[in-house]
């Protein structure tokens, strides 16, 4: 009887217990694969909406600057076939007696980092070429000019450009920057933006968007 429910009670060999631990240690690992795997998901989509909303966020910033511009003033007239990095221009702030008060001169523009020097090599070590900025300079010209800078790590041409005097991107402009104004001769302007960031395997990704304005001036 005593041997009987020895027998009973012993439950499992050792072969029993390596094979139950072998499957526990599968499951375990199963589960840590799926974690590591959703983790680097997450920090993926996190740095994806974190380039897009940088990008967002200039070109948001570009267009609410450009929408009170008065279409005459808009140096040099980006209707050329190029889509500028650059343009200067000056906005509505009023009217008196019947006539139109402008604004002192403001200039957005495309230029090298300033660590980064346009030469073909990565002087400051952050694994993009001859990346740009975007700089907005109010009173430009002026002795009290103010320069910020709106928008870093942009790209020195625009997604699927290359300067070859071709339309890579089939967008209709040649060779644009990696910041684009374009206008269409009716008051309105496309604006284009690629902006860089690296992913978690630490390569570089770029995000483009564009939008439109219509100057009200
Ligand atoms: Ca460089
Ligand atoms: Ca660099
Ligand atoms: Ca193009
Ligand atoms: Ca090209």
């Amino acid at each position: 009887m005593k041997l009987a429910n020895h027998k009973q009670r012993g439950g499992f060999s050792l072969v029993e217990l390596l094979i139950a631990f072998s499957v526990l240690g599968l499951i375990l690992g199963s589960i840590g694969m799926v974690g590591i795997a959703g983790r680097d998901a997450y920090q993926e989509g996190l740095r994806s909406s974190t380039l897009e909303g940088r990008a967002r966020r200039a070109l948001e910033r570009i267009a609410s600057e450009l929408t009170p511009c008065i279409e005459s003033t808009l140096t040099p007239n980006p209707g050329t076939p190029l889509g500028l990095g650059t343009v200067q221009f000056q906005t509505c702030l009023g009217y008196a007696a019947g006539a139109q008060l402008q604004s002192s001169i403001t200039c957005i523009r495309l230029e090298s980092d300033p660590a980064d020097p346009d030469d073909g090599i990565d002087n400051d070590s952050d694994g993009m070429v001859d990346e740009r900025q975007i700089v907005l300079i109010r009173n430009f010209g002026s002795a009290d000019q103010i320069q910020t800078v709106i928008c870093t790590n942009v790209a020195e041409m625009l997604e699927g450009e290359t300067a070859n005097m071709l339309d890579d991107n089939g967008n209709g402009l040649i060779d644009e920057g990696g910041l684009s104004i374009a206008a269409d001769g009716q008051g309105t302007l496309r604006i284009r933006l690629t902006v860089l960031g690296r992913d978690a395997k630490n390569n570089q990704v770029r995000r483009t968007l564009e939008t439109s304005v219509h100057m009200r001036n």
